[in-house]
């Protein structure tokens, strides 16, 4: 098995990767016998749970799946890309209803042979109410038993939520959390005995699942891997919003391509080379004091300079303006983010979901449009309209670091659609929660990927494997002081470089390859 992350000090990273890289990892069940089923698949129908309708329960066969609706030659031949590999397994899919108004559909998929005796829930995206098979699909090629659920309604809007509270509370917490005892059950009814250990794993609404499970249900889960997360659901919500409105109205204000990419050009010249390697990505963003007002034209408007309602527009994505009630920043973008950035400031996504947050949860208005946002006081509704529902922002972590959880972070510093300083601040926060940086240390560890954009991608190293690392810190005790990440380019590895606990971060030992991560230690800034 692999020892990557059994080095406690930053010097040992050459060696670690040295090893790493000639040795083998995987084995299931600990080197034990894999568990066998103790029942047949089909006899799982017959499972009695309360609230819980088990509506099927039946085998499929070694790279036969094929996700509902999947139809048409390119789509078939998508399913057998995802899906062709699949070892056989038990498919159960079961409806619950904690409350009368709740239909929460959730499908637990239980490996027939080489089970490794553990337990993988995964994480949805947006409103998105669908099971996610892909998800799903890696859990079971690493030897998992797995569950997802479509969070309680189906399709990624938040229309669900109008007259219909229930439904937005399944959306918020219950679905995932009763997915879980519910898998448990089925685990236990197939193999005839509890998972080893349990995990979640999720990004962005999935990672907004994940700190809920973490606040919640302390006990839900040994380990949780929270990427991007969107734990400030309503101050995402209202800071797309807060940009979008002007640029709605005022074309001259918005960002067309050709002027993000000449922020984005200009934000890493002025920013890249502070953090010791001039490599096109920044480091510490949180440090880049980047004005765009060093664009701005100092005649007529060209394509090498922006308008003054232009480098406003930049202005207000990079700031983090107060919620006026709390006091606490409602967290911007940062220099770097700027080619995910769309004409209407934030993301599609981040816009749509924003709109739909305020017009459905919020004010409960189909009718209510962008140009009605006011910052000041909706960001305050909003927060207290969800009243802790969908927002995952409690920062008391200690009965599940007390209960020997632990927690994965992961977030892109160049994500264009959840503020990354969310991430930062919600960490800084549960230190003072907790009031001890070091317990803190050891159950939780937020890894901020330079250059990275949302859940990936992005032109800063972005392929990593969080899993391997919270087995390693769960089942054996060997906390990961850092996580390699790579970036490909036309299928071929050109940089690897160290993800940091934060607040630490990578920095060049001076000598070797600037591409090579065993050239980097972890340091406090
Ligand atoms: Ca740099």
């Amino acid at each position: 098995m692999t020892r990557l992350y059994t080095f406690t000090t930053a010097v040992s990273l050459a060696t670690a990767l040295t090893v790493a890289a000639t040795v083998t990892t995987i084995t299931a069940g600990g080197g034990q016998a894999a568990p066998v089923p103790a029942v047949s698949c089909a006899n799982l129908a017959s499972l009695t749970l309360s609230k819980t309708t088990i509506t099927s329960a039946e085998v499929v066969e070694a790279g036969t799946f094929i996700p509902p609706g999947a139809s048409g030659d390119r789509a078939l031949a998508a399913a057998a890309r995802t899906y062709g590999g699949l070892p056989a397994f038990c498919r159960v899919a079961a409806t619950l209803a904690p409350s009368s108004d709740s239909d929460i559909k959730v499908e637990v998929w239980l490996p027939l042979a080489d089970w490794n005796g553990k337990y993988q829930a995964v994480g949805n995206g947006a409103f998105t109410g669908s099971i996610r098979h892909n998800s799903m699909a890696a859990a079971l090629s690493r030897g998992y038993a797995s569950s997802s659920t479509d969070t309680g309604h189906e399709g990624n809007t938040a229309s669900f939520g109008l007259g219909h509270p229930e439904k937005v509370i399944d959306f918020g917490w219950r679905s995932v959390h009763e997915m879980t005892v519910t898998a448990k059950a089925a685990i236990h009814a197939y193999y005839d005995q509890e998972p080893r250990y349990s995990y979640w794993n999720g990004c962005s609404a999935g990672g907004r699942q994940a700190m809920k499970e973490a606040q919640r249900f302390p006990e839900d889960f040994d380990g949780i891997i929270a990427g991007a997360p969107g734990n400030d659901w309503t101050g995402r919500a209202g800071a797309s919003l807060r940009v979008a409105k002007p640029l709605e109205t005022d074309e001259a204000a918005r960002l067309l391509a050709d002027k993000r990419q000449l922020v984005h050009t200009a934000a890493i010249q002025a920013c890249d080379a502070q953090d010791g390697v001039t490599d096109g990505v920044v480091s510490d963003p949180e440090a880049c004091s980047f004005d765009p007002a060093v664009l701005q034209c100092s005649g007529a408007e060209t394509d090498s300079c922006l308008t003054s309602v232009q480098v406003n527009t930049v202005r207000m994505l990079y700031s983090s303006p107060e919620n006026p009630r709390s006091g606490r920043p409602i967290t911007g973008l940062f220099p770097g983010s700027e080619l995910g950035w769309t004409d209407l400031g934030w993301t599609q996504s981040a816009r749509s979901t924003g709109l739909e947050q305020f017009r459905y949860l919020t004010f409960a208005d189909p009718e209510w449009t962008v140009a009605q946002f006011n910052f000041e006081t909706d960001i305050v509704q909003a927060e207290e309209v969800d009243n802790d529902t969908l927002n995952a922002l409690d920062p008391n972590l200690a009965p599940f670091f007390d209960q020997g959880g632990k927690l994965i972070s992961y977030h892109g510093w160049s994500d264009p659609q959840i503020s990354p300083a969310n991430a930062t601040q919600y960490y800084r926060r549960v230190v003072e929660t907790v009031g001890d940086a070091e317990q803190v240390h050891d159950s939780y560890r937020l890894f901020m990927a330079p250059g990275m954009g949302h859940c990936g991608g992005g032109e800063g190293p972005s392929r990593f494997d969080m899993l391997t690392a919270l087995e390693a810190w769960v089942e054996e005790g060997t906390a990961p002081d850092f996580i390699v990440a790579s970036r490909e380019q036309d299928g071929v590895v050109d940089r690897t470089r160290p993800l940091c606990p934060y607040p630490q971060q990578a920095v060049y030992t001076g000598s070797g390859s600037t591409d090579e991560a065993e050239n980097f230690v972890c340091r406090a800034r």
